[in-house]
């Protein structure tokens, strides 16, 4: 059981939560502030004492686990301007407190950028999706979550924002490992800004094998491709989930793909690198061989289903 009592009053909400009886999460002070300037006030006091609570769909069994521990949550769940989605020409911007269920329906994403579409109905369970957020899942950073496999696919931009200024980090350099990324303590995670791809002809695939359905995948693949008109590839970026630490793009299947038409004999050897490249470990829920070869496997079927893609795109 916990104790609610009131606490400082520089923000809406502001509960102190005391152990009494037996229980599971350790103690901890929570906020709730309705501003971004709030957010960052009271990262920048709590140094690595406090923590961002967005969906909780993972903080919370974790502190319940006591796997993390936090002196204070800050809820970011009332700042109106940390949710939606917006495109411009070049760039598909998700704020960081943006459902994955609003997500998964968005028309804009649909049109705009189908692989995230596609993997968005991968992410965990309807309940899940109805809390949790895509920035949620970016900082949190599963090897196999699938939201950074496509934002590592695609170069994403993560727009971090502390107290005393904004950065803009690459995927590449975001993901460090898992549940270890660039953020630093006093940031908030702000926007996800994926690259809009101007080529006329785009085709994407994702797949994913798992023990259950929606369970966290073993291995996942995030493919897209452009090709010109007479179908030669002219762009490609293929990332796999499950096989490393953080999600890994393959440059070698790039560039053994790119100025070749997609014939199944360019489709194999890309395959076939995808397989040199991982270096995966064996754990509970798998061997390193499996892993390799199933990524192998999926590689092929998500370069055939965008190479599909592309062919109906260049037909119409
Ligand atoms: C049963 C179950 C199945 C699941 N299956 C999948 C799955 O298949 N695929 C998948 O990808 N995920 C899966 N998840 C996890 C997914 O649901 C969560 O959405 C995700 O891991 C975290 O998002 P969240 O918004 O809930 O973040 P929270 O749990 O609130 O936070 C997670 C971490 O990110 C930090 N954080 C959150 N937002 C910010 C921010 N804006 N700035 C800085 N730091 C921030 C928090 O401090 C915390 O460390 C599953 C979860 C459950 C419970």
């Amino acid at each position: 059981m916990f104790a609610l009592t009131q606490g400082s009053q520089n923000v809406n909400v502001f509960f102190r939560l005391t152990r009494v009886d037996q229980m599971k999460a350790a103690a901890f002070d929570y906020i709730r502030p309705d501003t971004l300037e709030a957010v960052l006030e009271a990262l920048d006091r709590a140094g690595d004492e406090g923590r961002i609570i967005a969906g909780g769909q993972t903080l919370v069994p974790m502190m319940a686990m006591r796997l993390v521990k936090a002196e204070l949550l800050i809820d970011i769940n009332h700042i109106q301007t940390l949710a939606g989605i917006q495109t411009s020409n070049e760039n598909l911007s998700i704020r960081a407190c943006t459902r994955q269920a609003e997500a998964a329906a968005s028309e804009k994403i649909i049109n705009k950028l189908p692989l995230l579409a596609k993997a968005l109905e991968h992410v965990g369970h309807t309940q899940t999706r109805n809390r949790g957020t895509v920035g949620g899942s970016i900082a949190n950073a599963d090897p196999s979550a699938e939201i950074p496999i496509v934002a590592r696919c695609l170069d994403a931009k993560i727009v971090a924002l502390r107290k005393d200024g904004e950065r803009q980090i690459c995927a590449g350099d975001f993901f460090y490992s898992a549940m270890d990324t660039a953020l630093e303590d006093t940031e908030c995670l702000t926007e996800v800004r994926f690259p809009i791809w101007s080529e006329e002809v785009v085709g994407s695939g994702f797949h994913e094998v798992s023990i259950r359905n929606s369970d966290y995948a073993l291995v996942a693949v995030a493919a897209q491709l452009a090709t010109d008109f007479g179908g030669k590839c002219t762009r490609a970026a293929v990332a796999v989930g499950g096989c490393a630490p953080a999600a890994v793009k393959i440059d070698a299947v790039e560039k053994a793909l790119v100025g070749k038409p997609l014939s199944d004999a360019v489709l194999d050897e890309a395959c076939g690198l995808i397989m040199e490249a991982l270096d995966p470990d064996t754990d509970v829920h798998a061997t390193a061989e499996y892993r390799k070869r199933v990524a192998g496997r999926i590689t092929r079927r998500v370069l055939e289903e965008a190479r599909a893609e592309v062919y109906e795109a260049r037909n119409e």
